[in-house]
């Protein structure tokens, strides 16, 4: 049982689910795992350098006029039987209670009744059960994916204390964190240099609270000669840049596309911005850190298991624009402070590295099949 076959199922989206579940599913296979990504589509930190050990099976939807709404996890469900077959799979990781671990359990009735076991890994990620899950209607389904997958893991601790909060879970919830390649996201001398530049990335969702970005951005400008980088792509990034129009900042405000090469953007920040109202663990805070770059925060969900205030960075309120802005321009006028934080964060980082947390998931693997 050395080299496993293992599919992995995600979404394809620049969201932090499907951006963790590439990277584990990188990891594995430069291991020499034999990776089986069951998507929509290509997920999009997917290296286009060909893995021999990766191999991507899209999920196609199937229309018909008489369908209103697309039955997706009818055929996400096919799919994860078909790969599970046809490549022998020993288990299945999926990212996203519904409706991947759903979609999961049926697939391992429809391949019991074909003589075939299929374990299931479920991965908690954080809107699956504090944003969506919260809706009524979701949530015999949730409870009956979580209680009935074989292992059961959550990116934080947070996360796993609202889901035993919000559901009645029968099952043990591990917390294996998020990870990041510290090689890739390092500091460079640049975080040096004297252009303050202050960065946000994210996927312009309301959950996000990209205007209270702007606004805490608008205080510190006044004060501190500095722009802002704002990465991404959503729902919300229309009216952010309406509104760094209206705050009259918009030649210090920079929009970008969200890329693979994110790594670069943050070796050229001075500061993290993160104003979430929700964030289960916040990858980009991670990211941050690993990087050198001080975060500001809110101190939501498991963002503090990231942001430990006064120590990477300074956390508050939701809303709490002075206190955030106040906490940028301490960090920007104070050198000391600054460089003793940013040393603090690639410190904290360094559990969450790859080779620190990728192998918490074969362990769980391997007691699995054994
Ligand atoms: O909020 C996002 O950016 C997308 C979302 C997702 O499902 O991809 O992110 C969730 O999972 C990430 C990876 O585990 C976490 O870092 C994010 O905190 C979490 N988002 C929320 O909880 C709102």
């Amino acid at each position: 049982m050395n080299n496993l076959k293992i599919g992995i199922v995600c979404y394809p989206t620049q969201g932090g689910s499907g951006i963790v579940a590439t990277e584990l599913a990188q990891s594995l296979a430069n291991l020499g795992h034999e990776i089986h990504i069951i998507s929509y589509s290509r997920p999009f930190r997917l290296k286009y350098k060909k893995n021999k050990n990766i191999f991507f099976h899209e999920v196609t939807t199937y229309n018909y006029p008489l369908f209103e709404y697309t039955p997706y996890e009818i055929n996400l469900t096919s799919k994860i039987v078909d790969v599970a077959v046809n490549y022998n799979l020993d288990l299945v990781h999926v990212h996203y209670a519904i409706p991947h671990a759903s979609a999961a359990l049926s697939a391992k009735q429809i391949l019991r009744s074909l003589s075939k076991e299929l374990p299931i890994v479920t991965t908690l990620h954080g809107t699956d059960i504090t944003l969506i899950g919260k809706d009524k209607s979701f949530k015999p389904v949730i409870e009956f994916a979580i209680n009935n997958s074989d292992i059961v893991t959550s990116v934080s601790k947070s996360l796993k204390e609202d889901t035993l909060k919000n559901f009645k879970i029968k099952k043990e919830i591990k917390i294996i964190p998020n990870f990041i390649d510290s090689a890739l996201y390092c500091p460079t001398a640049e975080n040096d240099k004297a252009e303050k530049i202050i960065t946000h990335v994210s996927n312009f969702r309301k959950v996000k609270k990209v205007d209270h970005v702007l606004r805490v951005f608008y205080k510190v400008q006044k004060k501190i000669n500095c722009s802002l980088n704002l990465v991404g792509d959503g729902p919300e990034l229309k009216k952010i840049k309406e509104l760094s129009k209206k705050l009259n900042i918009e030649k210090r405000v920079h929009f970008k596309k969200y890329s693979r090469k994110i790594h670069k953007e943050l070796k050229n920040s001075t500061l993290f911005l993160l104003t979430s109202e929700k964030e289960s663990f916040g990858l980009s805070a991670l990211e941050a850190i690993s990087s050198g770059v001080p975060v500001i925060s809110t101190n939501v969900g498991g963002l503090t298991e990231i942001v430990v205030d006064g120590v990477t960075g300074f956390v508050s309120k939701l809303g709490d624009i002075k206190k955030m802005s106040d906490d940028c321009i301490k960090l920007l006028l104070d050198n000391d402070l600054y460089l003793r934080i940013r040393n603090n964060c690639v410190k904290h980082s360094k559990k969450y590295s790859t080779s620190e947390v990728v192998p918490q998931y074969i362990k769980i693997y391997k007691e699995l099949l054994k």
